[in-house]
C-alpha cells in the first residue's frame, strides 16, 4: 500500500481544523485507544471553547500523568503536561500569574485523588478561579489497569485479581466537603450535555469541579463500560436550586450516575478578588 506523506496528512488536518469547533483540535493524532471515553471529553471541550468564543491563545490546559495527561497535546492552545498529580497546583499558579487566561486543569482519578489528592482541598478552599475536569474511569489506564481511588469495592483489576479490598472515594462528596464553589457531574458519552456543563463551569467565577464519568475500554470490562454507563447515567433526579448543600450531598450519596450541575455558590468571591480586598484594606 502506498505510504501517505506527512504533508498530505498535515493538509487534511488543516482542512478539518477549519471546521467550526475543530479549530481547537491540534494536529497531533490521538494516542488513546479506539473507543476511549476521552474522545468524548475533548470533543465537549472543543465545543465549549467554540461557544464561549475563546481565542486559542487565551486557553491553557494543564495535565498531570496518565492517559488523561495527553489531553493538552490534542488541544490547539497553550498546554502543560506536568508531573503526576500536579495539574492543580501548576494550574493555580498559572491563573494567579495570568488572571486573563482561561485555565483548565485535567486529571485522571489516580492522578487527582491518589498521588495528587492533597491539592484538591486547597484549591477548593481558596476558590481559585480555574476549571477542573476529573477524567474518572475508575482505573489506572496508562499503567495497565490497577485499582484507583474510585475503583468499586470488590472489582477485579490487574492489581487486585481477587477483587479490590478498598472502599472507593466519592469525588463529588469530597469536592463539596472541601468547599468547591461549583460542583457538577458529566458523561463522556454525551458530549453535547458535557459541553453545556463545561461552559457553565468555565463561566463560574471561582473553583469549578467537574467529575466526568468515562470508560476505559481496554482495562475495565466489568464496571464503567459503555454498556453499563448507557444504562445507568441519567439526568439529576433531585432538583437543585441555588446553593443547597443538603441536596448536593444527597445527590453525592444517592445519585452516583446523575449528571448535571450539583452545587453552585455565585456569591463567594474567588481568590484574586479576596486578595485585592485584603490588600486594599491592609
Ligand atoms: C511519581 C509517579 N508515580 C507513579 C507513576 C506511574 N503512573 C503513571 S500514570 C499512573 C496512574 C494513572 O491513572 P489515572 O490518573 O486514573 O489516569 P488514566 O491513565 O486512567 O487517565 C501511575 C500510577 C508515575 N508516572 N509517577
Ligand atoms: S488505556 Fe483506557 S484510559 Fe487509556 S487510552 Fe486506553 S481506553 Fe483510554
Ligand atoms: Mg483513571
Amino acid at each position: 500500500m502506498e505510504n501517505i506523506s506527512s504533508e498530505y496528512l498535515d493538509e487534511k488536518l488543516e482542512t478539518v481544523r477549519n471546521i467550526d469547533f475543530l479549530q481547537y483540535r491540534s494536529k497531533e493524532l490521538p494516542t488513546w485507544c479506539p473507543g476511549c471515553g476521552y474522545f468524548g471529553i475533548v470533543d465537549a471541550l472543543y465545543r465549549a471553547c467554540r461557544e464561549l468564543n475563546l481565542k486559542n491563545e487565551d486557553i491553557v490546559t494543564v495535565s498531570g500523568i496518565g492517559c488523561s495527561g495527553r489531553t493538552p497535546v490534542f488541544i490547539n492552545s497553550y498546554g502543560f503536561h506536568t508531573l503526576h498529580g500536579r495539574s492543580i497546583p501548576v494550574a493555580s499558579g498559572l491563573k494567579l500569574a495570568r488572571e486573563d487566561l482561561t485555565v483548565f486543569a485535567v486529571a485522571g482519578d489516580g492522578d487527582a485523588l491518589g498521588i495528587g489528592g492533597g491539592h484538591l482541598p486547597h484549591v477548593a478552599r481558596k476558590n481559585i478561579n480555574i476549571t477542573f475536569l476529573l477524567f474518572d474511569n475508575s482505573i489506572y489506564g496508562l499503567t495497565k489497569g490497577q485499582s484507583s481511588s474510585t475503583t468499586p469495592y470488590e472489582m477485579k483489576t490487574n492489581s487486585h485479581p481477587a477483587g479490590n479490598p478498598d472502599t472507593p472515594l466519592n469525588p463529588v462528596r469530597l469536592a463539596l466537603s472541601y468547599g468547591a464553589s461549583f460542583v457538577a457531574r458529566g458523561y463522556a458519552g454525551d458530549p453535547e450535555g458535557l459541553k453545556e456543563i463545561i461552559k457553565k463551569a468555565t463561566l463560574h467565577q471561582g473553583f469549578s469541579f467537574v467529575q466526568i464519568l468515562t470508560p476505559c475500554v481496554t482495562f475495565d470490562k466489568e464496571n464503567r463500560t459503555w454498556k453499563n454507563l448507557k444504562l445507568k447515567v441519567t439526568g439529576l433526579k433531585l432538583c437543585v436550586e441555588g446553593k443547597n448543600m443538603e441536596t448536593a450531598m444527597r445527590i453525592a450519596e444517592d445519585e452516583p450516575h446523575g449528571v448535571g450541575i450539583i452545587y453552585q455558590d455565585k456569591d463567594r468571591p474567588h481568590y484574586q478578588e479576596i486578595l485585592r480586598t485584603i490588600n486594599k484594606a491592609g
